[in-house]
């Protein structure tokens, strides 16, 4: 494939170049290498499931229809949708037991370095969790919530416990449809067993688990993994910073952190700012010793510590090729093993800290709840140590944008920004929902992937055109790292904003784009939806708002698994790529149109992003019709009959506490 060096993100098209002009391969010269890609497993058609396969079914109907157990090609795709959502849901989930069981060794005093940050979000959890918080010490309460957490991977009877956090209603479609995730590793396990030769072989029942499991994921896995590195490395609040590959500093000892899980970004960041490392640092002649993320780990540094973010994930191969970088730490997720490759053309140390998540040929520093601060002043320490054998020929770092960002919004500061400290509640937004200022809110989350050349920007060009027509967007993950690299995450890009979603950004001083966290902190994005729904005015149940969720340039099986925990709570969700069970027309249908009269949302696969804009906003429209918030108010002479039926009207209203015309829905339903 002729690639072009010229175009929109021009600071990663100058280190592809760089990389090019020197003969190391990128994971675009393996993509172009991998051409054409097995067509079967694009659309879900190929199954490996048993030693009698592989397995295809012919699309065309010119070839087998059936493997060789007999499986067709519905089953076959079904399952291959499964066992995504599955892999997406154990990787969450894992994340999220780590953080359970660091809180307890926290709450023990056995993980030296670490501490309780939040405890009003402490508290918070342990009311779901039943946990008693009276005359009783935080490390007491830290002790039993973490226990209770890492309890919902494997308890034996009941359900998850943060699904008591949707709105009564969506609990209700759940219960009705037996959806209701059980514990997490028997929702992974049962996706496993179900999927394999021989047992489900109903694509409908198949699906109907993929929902089980995702709701296991965002309402359990991801959701625990979220809340609790709230309580041990703090609730994020506005913060100001700055993202691009410029950050990297040319006089300065670089480390990179990447991967997902902030145990391991937090202790090296902390070691960084030792004076004894930092006396080491000066003395090989550098300035001082530089934090940067990649990929989820700098979404959890950007907006806990404003600590700068060097780029999204197919950024991680530039950010080593700008020669400047000392050490890439990583942990666990989005780690291209590449980079180990990559690295030996430089001086580039990479240095895995997960037992998880080894890389042939990369050092290991272990790290663990008990030896995190020593290891990550191990890893500084190698830094400093590797800066005199940088290679000042090859250091190129783009000077281009470097820009600011303002992240935080998590769903306790949306509440607090919009209602303010004394009164924080989602209802000046549902109000400004209501009134038409902002039409509804859209999701834009998830990848960036190296199928997207970076003359591509998929997700700014989405959501400029969303905000110009008045629909806020909250993003999590890479994606919000693409818009925050443009940027599009400061309150001055409200004036690409429509008047209306314009005059609220200025009226509370937020940008129109909001930062909600790493892609683990979509399950902030559910609880929003659910204290949006709850507030009233806006139906009684996620399925019922305007908003909508989308993914461009997914990825991962963790982007998959997300978007089928918003679809199986209600919410329309697009991703912009071709359907993954596009093969099994039937299957495709099912998740595209026949769950939203069961769920209440659905699918969407549309890799025109022109399209993809129409999606949403024809959908939040549909959904206001539904709410009856879209009429158009005619003028009126009144006569004096009408004006006392007003009065009649608005003394009622007056006596329910209401405001005319939202009388019923601004009563709380549940
Ligand atoms: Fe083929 Fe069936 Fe085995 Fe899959 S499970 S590989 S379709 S024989
Ligand atoms: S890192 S899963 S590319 S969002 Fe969370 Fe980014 Fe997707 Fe990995």
């Amino acid at each position: 494939m002729t690639r072009k060096f010229e175009g929109a993100d021009q600071e990663s098209l100058d280190l592809l170049k760089k990389m090019k002009d020197r003969g190391i391969e990128s994971s675009y010269d393996r993509y172009d290498a991998q051409q054409p890609q097995c067509g079967y497993g694009k659309i879900g058609l190929c199954c490996r499931h048993c030693q009698m396969g592989p397995c295809n079914v012919d699309p065309f109907g010119r070839g087998p229809q059936r493997g060789v157990c007999g499986a067709d090609a519905n089953t076959i795709a079904a399952r291959h949708f499964v066992r995504y959502v599955a892999a997406g849901t154990a990787a969450h989930s894992d994340h999220g037991r780590s953080v359970a069981q660091l809180l307890i060794a926290v709450a023990r005093g056995e993980a030296k370095g670490y501490r309780i940050t939040d405890t009003k979000k402490l508290f918070e959890v342990a009311k779901v969790f039943d946990v008693s918080t009276k005359d009783r010490k935080i490390e007491e309460i830290a002790e039993e919530v973490g226990e209770m957490a890492l309890a919902e991977f494997g308890k034996a009877y009941g359900t998850q416990r943060f699904t008591t956090r949707a709105p009564i209603n969506r609990q209700k479609v759940w219960e009705k449809l037996d959806i209701t995730p059980r514990a997490i590793d028997r929702e992974v396990t049962e996706s496993m067993h179900r999927t394999g030769m021989g047992t489900d072989q109903d694509y409908k029942n198949l699906i109907m688990h993929a929902c089980r499991t995702s709701l296991a994921d965002g309402w359990g896995g991801a959701m625990i993994a979220t809340e609790l590195q709230d309580i041990l490395f703090g609730t994020p609040k506005p913060t100001r910073g700055t993202a691009n590959l410029g950050v990297i500093k040319e006089d300065e000892i670089n480390i990179l952190v990447h991967g997902h899980e902030p145990q391991m970004s937090e202790m090296v960041a902390v070691a960084a700012s030792d004076p004894e490392l930092l006396k080491e640092a000066r003395a090989t002649g550098a300035k001082g010793i530089s934090i940067a993320g990649v990929c989820c780990t700098a979404a959890e540094m950007l907006m806990r510590h404003g600590i700068p973010l060097a780029g999204h994930m197919k950024m991680q191969e530039m950010a080593i090729a700008t020669g400047a970088i000392e050490v890439m730490a990583v942990d666990i997720q989005c780690v291209m093993q590449g980079n180990e490759e990559l690295s030996r053309h430089y001086h580039t140390k990479i240095v895995t800290t997960s037992s998880k998540a080894k890389i042939a040929g990369a050092e290991h520093i272990e790290i663990n709840d008990e030896n995190a601060y020593e290891k990550g002043k191990e890893i500084v320490r190698m830094a400093i140590k590797n800066y005199p054998n940088r290679d000042k020929s090859k250091v190129y770092i783009p000077k281009g944008k470097k820009s600011d960002v303002v992240v935080g919004f998590t769903h306790e500061t949306i509440k607090y920004m919009l209602g303010g400290k004394f009164r924080a509640s989602y209802r000046p937004l549902n109000d400004n929902i209501m009134n038409g200022r902002i039409r509804g809110v859209a999701g834009v989350v998830g990848c960036t992937s190296s199928i997207s050349w970076p003359d591509q920007l998929p997700y700014m060009d989405l959501v400029s055109a969303l905000i110009a027509n008045n629909i806020l967007v909250v993003q999590t993950g890479c994606a919000a790292a693409e818009c925050a690299r443009e940027g599009m995450m400061v309150p001055e890009f409200m004036d690409k904003a429509g008047d209306g979603l314009r005059e609220v950004c200025e009226a509370v001083g937020m940008p129109p784009v909001l930062h909600a966290g790493s892609c683990v902190d979509n399950s902030r994005i559910l609880i929003s939806c659910s204290e949006m729904a709850r507030e009233g005015g806006l139906g009684n149940d996620i399925s019922d708002l305007p908003v909508a969720g989308v993914c461009l340039d997914w990825m991962h099986e963790k982007a998959l698994a997300i978007g089928q925990y918003f679809v199986s709570s209600g919410v329309f969700t697009i991703f912009g790529t071709k359907s993954p069970v596009a093969g099994a027309p039937e299957v495709d249908k099912f998740l595209c149109e026949g769950l939203e009269n069961i769920v209440g949302g659905k699918w969407a696969f549309e890799p025109d992003v022109n399209k993809v804009v129409k999606l949403v906003i024809d959908h939040i429209e549909k959904k206001r019709d539904a709410l009856g918030i879209n009429v158009k108010k005619e003028r009126k002479l009144y006569d004096m009959a009408d004006r006392r039926a007003l009065d009649a009207e608005n003394l009622k209203t007056a006596q329910a506490g209401c405001e005319p015309g939202i009388a019923h829905s601004h009563q709380k339903k549940d």
